[in-house]
């Protein structure tokens, strides 16, 4: 089984309690909008492979590639923080006050950014929610350190 949100759809519909989506159908729109915002606007160009590419056929310097990184997380992110600050149906979470797939897509991102030292401090909303996510065990467990394969 491949690609993140075709993953965590399939696990809704096995397991859908607790949802992490929305009852009615403008709702979930509006969650998968925000989570394909990040998986599939955000986190593309900002991958690995992107990064070794750019040194490799243009010479890219760590400190062009840290450019790069920083410049499309922060447009991404601010986007998102925009959609969020705005949106009435933003609660606790992305989407009201229980965790939808929004939050499991903009979590890993955070900790993406955090790692390559990307200022945060424009998205109050962004921050706000993560903490609220980083404050359940369901998150905390799904950290990237505490997998089984993490190196
Ligand atoms: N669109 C894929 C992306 C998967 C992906 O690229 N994962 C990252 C780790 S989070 C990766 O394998 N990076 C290595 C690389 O870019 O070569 C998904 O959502 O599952």
């Amino acid at each position: 089984m491949t690609q993140s949100l075709a993953i965590i759809e399939y696990l809704e519909e096995t397991h859908p309690q607790p949802p992490l989506l929305p009852a009615s159908a403008e709702n979930r729109a509006r969650v998968r909008a925000l989570a394909q915002t990040i998986a599939c606007d955000i986190h593309p160009v900002n991958n690995l492979r992107i990064l070794q590419y750019l040194g490799r056929e243009f010479g890219a310097t760590q400190e062009q590639k840290d450019a790069w990184y920083r410049h499309w997380v922060e447009a991404g992110l601010l986007a998102v923080e925009q959609l969020l600050a705005a949106h009435p149906g933003t609660g606790v979470f992305c989407h009201g006050d229980a965790p939808t797939l929004a939050d499991c897509c903009l979590v890993p991102q955070i900790f993406n950014a955090r790692r390559f030292d990307c200022p945060l401090e424009a998205m109050p909303t962004i921050r706000r929610i993560v903490a609220a996510c980083e404050a359940l065990p369901a998150f905390r467990n799904a950290a990237p350190a505490l997998q089984p394969d993490a190196e």
